[in-house]
C-alpha cells in the first residue's frame, strides 16, 4: 500500500509523501479507494429495488470506505511510516451537502445496509451543486450562505448515461453521476445523481443562497430544498421533482431493455422505493411513459401500482406534500391527464373525499396518490405507524388495511459505531469478537460485563477520551473551549418547535438562575446543541437566537459559567455528529410525543452509551422497550393525550403562563433585561408571544416535569459505575437499530429481491 500510494503522488503531484500536502495525500487516497472499490463485485439479481430520494445525506466516505474494503489498518499504517496520520487527510475531505436531517441520513444508511447484504439496488437522487445551505452564527443569529462542496476531484464519476427531461416550455438534458457504494465486506452497488450541464454556479450571489429562480436551465440542481415561501421558489422544487423521476424513470426502463426483460413483467423486476413524498411524480411519470410505448392505461397503472411503495416519514400536515393543479400545468403539463385519471378512477371506486388525490382546492395530494397507487405504505417505527393507521391516514387504512406495515428505523453500525468511535468498538471486540459488526444483534453479548467493574471503568475512560477529542475539535473549528470533565448534555438534529429545542432552553434558564441562587450542580454540564433552521422559518431562527444568547451571557458570567455552559455547534453536519455523538452522556430527546416519526439520532447516542433522556415518541418507545426503565428517562404526556388534546383543542398556553408561577418566569427571562442587552429585542419579543399565545407543539405543557426529570438524571450521573451500567445496557441492546436488520424486513415484506 505505501508503495502505490507513493507512485501515485509521484505521478499526480511530482513529490513523494513527505512533501506532499494533507490535500494531495487526501486526494491519492480517494483515487485508490475508488480504484478498489471499482474490483468489487456488483450486486446482481432478476429484481431490482430503485430507491428514489431528494436527500442522500452520505457524510464524508474516505475512512467508511475503507473500513467496507477492509483497508482502513493497511492505509493507515502505510501513513503511519512517514509519520501521517490518516485521521488528518480524512478532515481534509468536503462533506457532501446533499441532504438535511434524518430522512436523507437514513437514506444513506440504507445503501450501506443494502450492499452489505449483498441485495441489487441502487440509489437515485440529485447532485446539488451548494445542495443545503452552511450555516454562519453572526451577531448570535443564524446567517445562511452557499456551500461549495464539490471538487475537481471528486467520489462521483461521470457517466455517459443521459435523457431528455420534458417541461412545458423546454426540455433539459440530463447527465448521470455514479457514485459506488461498497457493503461491507461485500458487494457494491451505486448511487446514481442527476444533474444538467446548463446548470451555472455563478448565478448565485457571492457567498449568499439568493439567485434567479426563474432561470431553471440555469438553477435547476443548485440548491436542496430551495426557498419555497414565493410562488417561483415552489415552483422550482417541482421542477426539481419532476427532474429527479423523470431520469429514474426512464432509467429504470433502459435498464430493463437493456436486460432484454419485458416490460409487461416490469414487476417481477423492478421495485421502487419512494422515500417521503418528493418522488412522488415517478407514479404518473411511468405511467406516461410506458402508455407512449403502447401500454392500455389501465395495464400501466396496475403495472405500476405493483412496483411502487411508500415510506411515510412525518405526521405534521405542513410536511404532507399538496401542489397546485396550476403550478403542475405550467410545469409538466404533459403529467396531469394521468394524476387526472389517477384520481378520478378514485372518485369513482371511493365516496370518501378525504382520500381524493386531488381536493376541491384543486390541490394534488401527492401522499394520496402513493397511498392508492402503490402496494405498501410503511411508517418508521412502531407508535408512528400505529398514528398513521389509526389517525393521520386513517381513512386509507379503512380501504387498505393490507398495504399498512411497520419498518422501525436504523443506522448502520460500521459508521456510527466503527468509524466514529473506535476506541469503543475495538474495545467491544476485545470482549465478544468482532461479530457484531455484521451481527448487530451480538452486541446482547455485552451484558454478561453489566457487573464487572472494570470494564464498566474502561466504558468511562473510553467516554472522557471522546470528550477530550471533541472539547479538541470543537476549539480548532470554534475556538470555544469546553470542559471534559462535565457532563455532556446533547441535542443535535433539525431545528423545530416539535422537537422542542425551546424546552431545553428553558432548562438552561432555570439552571442559570438555580446556579445564581447558589444551588451549584456537583457535577458542571455543558448543554451542547446543533441545528440548522429552515431559512423561511421564523420562530426556528428566533429560538436559535435565545440559545446564542443565553450562551453568550453565561460565558459572560464567571458565576455561573465554572457549572453551567450553553454551546451550540455551528453548521451542524454529518461529520460534526461523528464526533459529539461519540462524546455525549445525556441524548436529549424531547420531541412532543407522536410528532416525531422515529428519530435516529436517539439510536447513534444509544449505540455510544449516552443515555436518553425523552418523550414516549417515535422510537424512543422501542429504545425504552428495550432497555428497560432503569435505563432511560422517559417524561411527559402520552402520545394519545397529546392527540386529544389538539382533537379537542383544550391546549392554552397562556393558562400555564399564568397560573404556574415558575413557567412564567421562565418564558418572561427571555424578554428581560439580561437577554435584551446582549440579543435583538424584536427576535426574543417575537418568540416570546409565540409561547405564550401559540405554542402549537405545546412546550410549555412538559416543562415542569422536564425540569424535574433532568434534575434527577444530572443527579443518577453521580454515581459514575451505576451510570456505566446504564451505558453498558445501552450499548448491548442496540443491536435491534442495525439498519441491516430494517433492509432484511423492507426485502422480506416488500421488496422480494
Ligand atoms: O425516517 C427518518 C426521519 C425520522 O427519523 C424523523 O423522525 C422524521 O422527522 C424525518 N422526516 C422528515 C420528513 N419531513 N419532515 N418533517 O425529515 O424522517
Amino acid at each position: 500500500m505505501e508503495e502505490r500510494i507513493q507512485k501515485l503522488l509521484c505521478e499526480r503531484f511530482g513529490r513523494d509523501i513527505d512533501h506532499c500536502t494533507k490535500e494531495e495525500i487526501f486526494e491519492v487516497l480517494m483515487l485508490i479507494t475508488k480504484e478498489e472499490t471499482s474490483k468489487i463485485q456488483r450486486n446482481f439479481g432478476k429484481k431490482k429495488l430503485y430507491y428514489i430520494s431528494a436527500e442522500f445525506l452520505i457524510g464524508k466516505l474516505l475512512s467508511n470506505n475503507l473500513i467496507n474494503l477492509g483497508l482502513y489498518e493497511e492505509v493507515k499504517q502505510a501513513l503511519a511510516v512517514h509519520g501521517r496520520k490518516l485521521e488528518e487527510m480524512e478532515e481534509m475531505e468536503m462533506e457532501p451537502s446533499l441532504g438535511n436531517g434524518g430522512l436523507g441520513r437514513l437514506a444513506a444508511c440504507f445503501l450501506d445496509s443494502i450492499a452489505t447484504l449483498g441485495l441489487f439496488g441502487d440509489g437515485i437522487g440529485l447532485n446539488y451543486h451548494f445542495g443545503l445551505f452552511r450555516q454562519r452564527f453572526r451577531d448570535h443569529k443564524q446567517k445562511e450562505v452557499k456551500n461549495p462542496w464539490m471538487r475537481a476531484e471528486n467520489w462521483t464519476n461521470r457517466t455517459p448515461v443521459s435523457f431528455t427531461v420534458p417541461f412545458k416550455d423546454f426540455s433539459i438534458q440530463s447527465v448521470m453521476y455514479d457514485l459506488d457504494v461498497p457493503g461491507y465486506e461485500a458487494g457494491c452497488n451505486r448511487l446514481h445523481l442527476f444533474d444538467a450541464d446548463t446548470v451555472d454556479e455563478s448565478i448565485v450571489a457571492g457567498d449568499s443562497i439568493d439567485f434567479d429562480k426563474h432561470n431553471i436551465q440555469k438553477n435547476l440542481t443548485l440548491f436542496l430544498y430551495p426557498d419555497d415561501s414565493d410562488d417561483a421558489g415552489r415552483m422550482l422544487r417541482i421542477y426539481q421533482q419532476y427532474f429527479m423521476v423523470s431520469n429514474a424513470a426512464q432509467l429504470i426502463l433502459k435498464e430493463c431493455v437493456d436486460q432484454g426483460y419485458d416490460l409487461h413483467k416490469l414487476d417481477e423486476h423492478v421495485v421502487i422505493q419512494i422515500n417521503d413524498t418528493h418522488p412522488s411524480m415517478v407514479i404518473p411519470e411511468l405511467i406516461r411513459l410506458l402508455t407512449d410505448r403502447g401500454f392500455s392505461m389501465d395495464e400501466a397503472i396496475d403495472l405500476v401500482s405493483r412496483t411502487c411503495a411508500y415510506t411515510n416519514h412525518t405526521i405534521l400536515a405542513e410536511a404532507l406534500e399538496t401542489w397546485p393543479t396550476s403550478y403542475l400545468e405550467q410545469v409538466v403539463p404533459h403529467l396531469m391527464p394521468v394524476i387526472q385519471e389517477l384520481d378520478r378512477r378514485v372518485r369513482k371506486k371511493y365516496t370518501d373525499e378525504s382520500t381524493y388525490i386531488i381536493d376541491d382546492k384543486n390541490h394534488v395530494h401527492m401522499a394520496h396518490m402513493d397511498i392508492h397507487y402503490g402496494f405498501s405504505v410503511n411508517g418508521v417505527a412502531a407508535l408512528h405507524t400505529e398514528i398513521l393507521k389509526n389517525t393521520e391516514l386513517s381513512n386509507f387504512y379503512k380501504i387498505y388495511p393490507d398495504k399498512f406495515n411497520n419498518k422501525t428505523n436504523g443506522i448502520t453500525f460500521r459508521r456510527w459505531l466503527v468509524s466514529c468511535n473506535r476506541e469503543l468498538s475495538a474495545y467491544i471486540e476485545k470482549l465478544i469478537g468482532d461479530g457484531f459488526k455484521k451481527e448487530a444483534k451480538e452486541l446482547k453479548k455485552l451484558l454478561d460485563f453489566k457487573d464487572d467493574k472494570e470494564v464498566l471503568k474502561t466504558l468511562g475512560r473510553i467516554k472522557k477520551k471522546k470528550k477530550e477529542e471533541f472539547r479538541d475539535y470543537l476549539y480548532e473549528t470554534q475556538g470555544v473551549l469546553t470542559d471534559e470533565n462535565s457532563i455532556f448534555d446533547v441535542q443535535v438534529k433539525r431545528l423545530h418547535e416539535y422537537k422542542r429545542q425551546q424546552m431545553n432552553a428553558l432548562y438552561a434558564i432555570y439552571k442559570y438562575q438555580e446556579i445564581k441562587k447558589g444551588h451549584k450542580p456537583k457535577t458542571p454540564i455543558t448543554m451542547i446543541f446543533g441545528a440548522k433552521a429552515a431559512p423561511a422559518y421564523t420562530t426556528a431562527k428566533d429560538i436559535i437566537h435565545l440559545i446564542l444568547c443565553l450562551s453568550q451571557l453565561i460565558e459572560d458570567d464567571p458565576e455561573v459559567r465554572p457549572y453551567l455552559r450553553v454551546l451550540m455547534i455551528e453548521n451542524y453536519n454529518v461529520t460534526k455528529a461523528s464526533k459529539i455523538i461519540p462524546a455525549a452522556d445525556v441524548s436529549e430527546q424531547i420531541s412532543l410525543a407522536s410528532k416525531e416519526a422515529s428519530g435516529t439520532s436517539n439510536m447513534k447516542f444509544m449505540l455510544n452509551g449516552a443515555v436518553t433522556l425523552g418523550t414516549e415518541d417515535g422510537a424512543n418507545v422501542e429504545i425504552e422497550e428495550l432497555v428497560g426503565e432503569d435505563n432511560i428517562y422517559i417524561f411527559g404526556k402520552k402520545p394519545q393525550e397529546v392527540i386529544d388534546l389538539y382533537a379537542d383543542g383544550s391546549y392554552s398556553a397562556k393558562d400555564i403562563y399564568e397560573k404556574d408561577e415558575l413557567i412564567h418566569e421562565l418564558v418572561d427571562f427571555i424578554i428581560g433585561e439580561e437577554l435584551t442587552k446582549i440579543g435583538d429585542k424584536e427576535n426574543l419579543c417575537r418568540l416570546h408571544h409565540e409561547l405564550v399565545s401559540k405554542d402549537w407543539f405545546m412546550t410549555l405543557l412538559d416543562t415542569k416535569e422536564y425540569i424535574c426529570m433532568k434534575e434527577r438524571v444530572f443527579q443518577e450521573y453521580e454515581n459514575q459505575e451505576e451510570w456505566n451500567k446504564k451505558a453498558l445496557v445501552n450499548i448491548a441492546k442496540s443491536g435491534f437499530f442495525s439498519s441491516d436488520r430494517t433492509i432484511e424486513q423492507y426485502n422480506r415484506d416488500i421488496w422480494h429481491l
